[in-house]
């Protein structure tokens, strides 16, 4: 594999969030240095100043996330075309509308882009559907085309993934609606009794070749919340019965030194319910196994 710097880029917001705890989390791992051990691999990992809301921060939730994501599609997609490899540290899993809206940029128009998306939640509201108004129940609803403007025409309009190119993995908590949508599109979810009765590294394989068939390459989209929370207590969104951090690092390492993995995100990290900082070390963990040595 060609040698990559990573560059990592955190998101300091958690304007799409019911608890705005998250908006802490990326400078939490940097400044207590939970990445210090991938500096050394190929050409290195910097970290970026984070990505903020403009200020004053809009009143409304939409225009703020809207902000924020626009720059953070920026950098994403100035990243890559330097040749860098995006690693980004949310923040809200809103921000998930500007990392893989940038990386669609920067593939262009005629080319595909995969995405594994891995949550204990669908994500796929739209602000007439959702009953929290919360945006990060939105962001994989907006980058395939559904909702609000604002938000599906960052780094340009329209869809960026097709139905067919995307697969969650982990889900467990979900409204009718959202499920309804992603039904109707065909888009394939791996609900966790699939992963419990196939297992994560089968199910995980499964969609590593559905997301890179079609595709110029993919990225991976992990909320922590899809971990099982009685192990991993640091995110603002806790469901039960979920992932093991050690078969998800086994999964994970699937996708190491894929040429086709593009950029990874790693979101809803809530340092304020982070007892013995046990999440951050899974931030850690997760990140190792796909780009350490
Ligand atoms: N996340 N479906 C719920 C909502 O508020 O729309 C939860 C969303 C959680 C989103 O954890 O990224
Ligand atoms: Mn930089
Ligand atoms: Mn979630
Ligand atoms: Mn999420």
């Amino acid at each position: 594999m060609v040698p990559r710097r990573i560059a990592v880029i955190g998101v300091a917001s958690g304007h799409g969030a019911g608890d705005p705890g998250c908006q802490d989390g990326s400078e939490v791992v940097r400044a207590l240095r939970f990445l210090s051990d991938l500096e050394t691999i190929d050409d290195g990992l910097h970290w970026d100043e984070p990505v903020r809301a403009a200020q004053p921060v809009p009143r409304d939730p939409v225009d703020a996330v809207q902000g924020v994501v626009t720059r953070l599609a920026d950098s994403v997609g100035g990243h890559l075309e330097h040749g860098d490899f995006p690693l980004v540290i949310g923040g809200d899993h809103s921000c998930a509308i500007g990392t893989w809206s940038g990386v669609k940029r920067v593939l262009g128009a005629e080319a595909r882009l995969g995405l594994i998306w891995i949550d204990a939640h669908m994500d796929s509201h739209t602000v007439a559907t959702s009953q929290t108004r919360n945006i990060h129940g939105m962001p994989l609803a907006s980058l395939l085309g559904h909702g609000d403007p604002r938000l599906t025409g960052v780094a340009g309009a329209g869809a960026k993934l097709l139905p067919e190119d995307v697969c969650l993995i982990g889900v467990r908590s979900f409204e009718s609606d959202e499920a309804v949508l992603l039904k109707q599109l065909g888009v394939r979810v791996y609900f966790m009794h699939e992963v419990r009765r196939r297992g994560l590294a089968e199910v995980f394989a499964e969609a590593l070749s559905r997301v890179g068939r079609h595709t110029r390459g993919y990225g991976i989209s992990i909320d922590l919340d899809a971990l099982d929370p009685a192990e991993e207590p640091g995110v603002g969104t806790p469901v039960p019965g979920g992932l093991l951090r050690a078969d998800l690092t086994d999964a994970l390492a699937l996708a190491h030194g894929d040429e086709k993995l593009l950029a990874v995100e790693i979101v809803e990290y809530n340092p304020y319910r982070d007892d013995g900082f046990v999440t951050a070390r899974a931030i850690h963990d997760l990140c190792q196994s796909l780009i350490g040595i």
